[in-house]
């Protein structure tokens, strides 16, 4: 493992920038924020910083709408203050990762200001444009209607957008829909387009040349679609094959001359497989260095929708991530997260956020950092933040949860039930400010955020955090970050689940030449006692080193307390 890559014990820190730290205190967090709080992070000890997109954008979707990839939006700040902001962090001997938003841009962006200006600009097709089907006297066609009903009318698809509604909008002025798998100001850019991919190359060498250490790439398996799966009547999104050539392509006109840099780049990919990952990870396919899965957060809601929650299930929990741990062990790579801006808080998610969440946070901490692959920690997550707890439709603000809420009631759907529903799943759970004190706004802004801040912010903040020694969430995960950085066998040891039947314990032994480390994790609110079988050590006379404990009486006794989680040296 000497010759690994350096991204393998290293951990990521994610920014949604909006609402980390405001510094002008317009109720927006900004790049100004951040530069406050970069002590903050070095402190944590993480070796990369992710920003959720800063660049221009009328922020439809919150940034994810990019309408100019070569400028920082006023709302976070300046070229200059970005400049000032990656030395910064370059000084404090961490890394600057930007988030490459390319499955589509904004509809102010200028390139489908152009394309859609006319059929003949010579950017038209860097968009995905197809003509209304036909529609017979009778009503009857080819094509769907609004609703998705086949042959009642004229959209090219059956696909739904991922914020409620077609996947297709009438441009009125040249008479074709656009494609866009998500809000209409988002259209999906068409890669098949040899000119587009190479203005894509171009920008992203712009940002590595400026000295970024490299890209999350936005729902980036996306960009290349199945043609079949764009003929009328088709029903959703198919990930097309050229996708391994447009990131092989993407690597050699971008990353392969670069071989002076330190580098990092991830791949957001919803429904991707162990499969398709070892091929994207394997690192002499020069494809990319990891990807993001969504099979452990698709386990607990239906197929048909995400607000279709379902009940937790931890032995489903372990069967998929341990099969992304076997999947990936001899050939590519593995993220590692819990949550970030688009998931719920994952110590409401998985764990207890009232009595115990000091223990949950921390167990959940753990169990993740010693898995095998690179660790994201999502903002907040390193002090045990948690949902909202929003009670009216008006305090949410994400397009998504908002979309769907007012579909649902269209539909007659109950809102106290959709609101139950958001309480849980709504991503705006992930997005409230970070909780820095306990003082007015929790110290986020001297302005009036743009979403409200967590009721629980007198208690659970940074300062109030830090100050309590030994049941600091931060420190904590201040000791897992080191943990990685200083034992080979966290990064690079075998990985092999124990009792994936039990519905209650999570334990799994990490192997590296004769090191071991066994990770015992109680994943309830009930004691529960741990079986001497289990593993050897359990059964020694003498009381094994503990690395790591969350419950300092437990230690010892064969009894992990509710959410206790024991690291011992085998
Ligand atoms: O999210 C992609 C993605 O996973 C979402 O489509 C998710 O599946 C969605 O919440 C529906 O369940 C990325 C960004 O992380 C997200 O914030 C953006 O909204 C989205 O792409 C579009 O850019």
């Amino acid at each position: 493992h000497r010759d690994a890559p350096w991204w393998t014990d290293a951990t990521v820190y994610q920014i949604y920038p909006r609402s980390f730290a405001d510094g002008n205190g317009d109720g927006v967090g900004d790049l100004a924020g951040i530069r406050q709080r970069l002590g903050h992070l070095a402190d944590l000890g993480v070796d990369v910083i992710w920003l959720s997109p800063i660049y221009r954008s009328p922020q439809a979707d919150n940034g994810y709408d990019i309408s100019d990839y070569d400028d920082i939006d006023p709302l976070f700040g300046t070229l200059d203050e970005f400049d000032a902001l990656m030395g910064e962090v370059h000084a404090l001997g961490m890394k600057l990762v930007m988030d490459l938003v390319v499955n589509h841009t904004s509809d102010e962006h200028a390139w489908f200001e152009q394309a859609r200006s006319s059929r003949d600009d010579p950017k038209r097709d860097w968009y995905i444009w197809r003509d209304p089907l036909p529609v017979g006297p009778d009503g009857r066609g080819e094509g769907t209607d609004a609703a998705g009903t086949p042959g009642a009318g004229t959209f090219p698809t059956a696909w739904r957008s991922a914020f409620s509604g077609p996947a297709w909008t009438l441009d009125e002025a040249t008479g074709q829909y656009y494609l866009h798998m998500f809000a209409s100001k988002q259209p999906d850019l068409n890669w098949e387009n040899p000119a587009l991919r190479q203005a894509v190359y171009d920008m992203m060498n712009r940002w590595l040349d400026r000295g970024v250490d490299g890209f999350r790439m936005d729902v980036i398996n996306h960009i290349a679609k199945d043609p079949a799966s764009l003929e009328p009547g088709a029903r959703g999104f198919v990930m097309g094959g050229r996708i391994h050539d447009h990131l092989r392509e993407m690597h050699r006109y971008v990353f392969a001359s670069r071989t002076d840099r330190e580098l990092i780049t991830v791949g957001e990919m919803p429904g991707v497989t162990v499969d398709d990952a070892a091929l994207f990870t394997a690192q002499d396919r020069h494809e990319l260095d990891m990807v993001f899965q969504f099979e452990h957060v698709g386990l607990d809601h239906g197929p048909s929708s995400k607000f279709d929650n379902r009940p937790f299930d931890l032995v489903a929990l372990k069967r998929s991530l341990g099969r992304w741990q076997d999947g990936l062990a001899d050939a590519g790579w593995n993220s590692l997260y819990l949550g970030n801006h688009d998931q719920p808080r994952s110590l409401s998610r998985f764990g207890d956020d009232g009595a115990h969440r000091y223990e949950s946070a921390t167990m959940l901490a753990a169990v993740l950092h010693l898995h095998r692959g690179t660790p994201y920690v999502y903002q907040g997550d390193e002090i045990g933040m948690t949902n909202a707890g929003f009670t009216s439709i008006e305090q949410y603000r994400d397009i998504e949860s908002i979309n769907w809420y007012a579909e649902e009631v269209e539909a007659g759907a109950d809102p106290e039930v959709l609101l139950e529903s958001l309480r849980f799943r709504s991503r705006d759970n992930a997005r409230t400010p970070v909780q820095w004190s306990g003082g007015d706004a929790a110290g986020f802004s001297t302005g009036t955020p743009w979403i409200e801040v967590v009721a629980n912010h007198h208690a659970v903040n940074v300062e109030a955090d830090r100050a309590s020694s030994d049941r600091s969430v931060f420190d904590w995960y201040r000791r897992l970050i080191a943990l990685r950085h200083e034992s080979p066998v966290v990064a690079h040891g075998r990985f092999e689940m124990l009792a994936p039947d039990d519905d209650r314990l999570y334990a799994f032994t990490r192997t590296l030449g004769d090191e071991q480390l066994l990770v015992l994790a109680n994943w309830s609110g009930e004691p529960y006692e741990l079986d001497p079988a289990l593993h050897p050590v359990l059964r020694r006379r003498s009381v094994p080193e503990v690395v790591l404990g969350n419950v300092p009486h437990g230690i010892g006794s064969l009894t992990l307390a509710p959410w206790e989680v024991r690291v011992l040296r085998a």
